[in-house]
């Protein structure tokens, strides 16, 4: 593939930090819990050239990994944003390094390193999905459908996303509602992609119950055990037929190695957030299409920074399978962007404008703005 030319560097003048409380259209409930709203934090990078979008897609609790909003407002705060505003010019490809003495805080990291991309790219006049090396116009697009009230809810509220013309399901699955919720969606809508997201709720003592699942031709299990489990990944993907798909375990490109050569996964989910920023994600990316191995494009519930964002990696040519870069109203009533993604017969487009592709809705955004600071060089 083409190497895309590096983005010009830009002049930091200030970093904005805004905390967001967006309204859910619905609940969405996980093995670890339910969220009503999406808290998350936005980034305004502003250069003497104009100003940059990013999104840390911390959740308001440590529950989906170690980082939560407020670990994020302190730490970039604190020590990731001066570290970036010492410096007189910085290139998009600089601040992964820049930030490197400071370990972990990945979400945190990629949130700046993702407006720091965009504020360069718009002075460059070229799109994210360019400078990644997307080849697709459009994707298809996936849903994530949270654990409902009883098997029935679930086939009813799957039903209306294949109305819709989503592309893939994955359910979440907890111990308890497993097999059941499975068989519901199987029993209801036959041979649709189907697969499952566990996110770390069980442990190979689990193992009978998720080989049970094998009857169920799933497109793959995702992280079943916890994020530090490789070794007993490794153990479950060798007892079961369904394809073991790691996301909260891959936090690096060398992690992705790691787990690959220790046969732990046979899929990967990748998100940017998770693993330090979008340029970690391609690397992510290249090392698993050099491997054969089959990565699709997860989602932090995005609002419409991130999820442009999103639907330009997942463009890639190694993303073969169905990502969770849903519609933008799938989760939120009014987005922050003039253009939210939308649905087309399955697909989602490519934004194709200058850095992400999209336009900041300032009205939209202020109104669900709880917590705001700016800081200056
Ligand atoms: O953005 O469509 C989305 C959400 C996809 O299920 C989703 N994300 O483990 O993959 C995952 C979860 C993480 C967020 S759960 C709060
Ligand atoms: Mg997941």
């Amino acid at each position: 593939m083409p190497i895309a030319p590096p983005a010009s560097s830009v002049a930091l003048e200030a970093i904005e930090l805004r905390v967001l409380q967006v309204p859910l259209v619905s609940p969405f409930t996980t093995s670890f819990g339910t969220e009503t709203v999406r808290e998350v934090i936005v980034v305004r990078a502003r250069t003497t050239d104009g100003d940059g979008w990013g999104e840390i897609v911390t959740q308001q609790a440590p529950l989906y990994s170690s980082e939560y909003t407020h670990s994020a407002w302190d730490v970039a705060q604190r020590f990731l944003i001066p570290a970036l505003l010492e410096r007189r010019s910085v290139a998009p490809e600089e601040v992964a390094g820049i930030l490197a003495p400071f370990v972990g805080h990945r979400m945190a990291k990629a949130g700046l390193e993702l407006a720091v991309l965009d504020a360069a790219l718009r002075t460059d006049g070229r799109s994210l999905a360019a400078h990644l090396g997307a080849v697709h116009e459009r994707i298809p697009s996936g849903v994530s459908v949270g654990i409902q009230r009883d098997p029935a809810a679930l086939v009813e509220t799957v039903g209306a996303y294949l109305d819709e013309g989503y592309a893939r399901i994955k359910i979440k699955i907890k111990p308890g509602r497993d097999v059941g919720d499975t068989a519901a969606v199987r029993d209801a809508f036959g041979a649709i992609p189907l697969q499952v997201d566990a996110n770390s709720a069980y442990t190979l003592a689990d193992i009978d119950v998720l080989a049970a699942l094998d009857r169920f031709d799933l497109l793959l299990i995702e992280q079943p055990l916890q994020e530090d489990d490789i070794v007993d990944h490794a153990t479950l993907a060798a007892r079961l037929r369904t394809p073991v798909c790691l996301d909260e375990s891959i936090v690096s490109a060398k992690a992705a190695a790691d787990a690959l050569a220790l046969r732990a996964a046979s899929v990967i989910n990748i998100k940017a957030g998770r693993v330090g920023g979008y340029l970690e994600a391609v690397r992510v990316h290249d090392l698993c299409r050099d491997a054969g191995v089959p990565v699709w494009c997860g989602g932090m519930l995005e609002t419409g920074i991130g999820r442009a964002a999103n639907a330009a990696l997942a463009a890639l040519p190694g993303f073969t399978l169905t990502g969770d870069v849903s519609a933008s109203d799938r989760f939120y009533p009014r987005d922050i962007v003039t253009e939210p993604i939308v649905l087309e017969d399955g697909h989602v487009r490519v934004p194709t404008g200058p850095g992400i592709g999209v336009e900041i809705d300032t009205a939209a955004l202020d109104e669900v703005t709880v917590d705001r600071v700016e800081l200056r060089r």
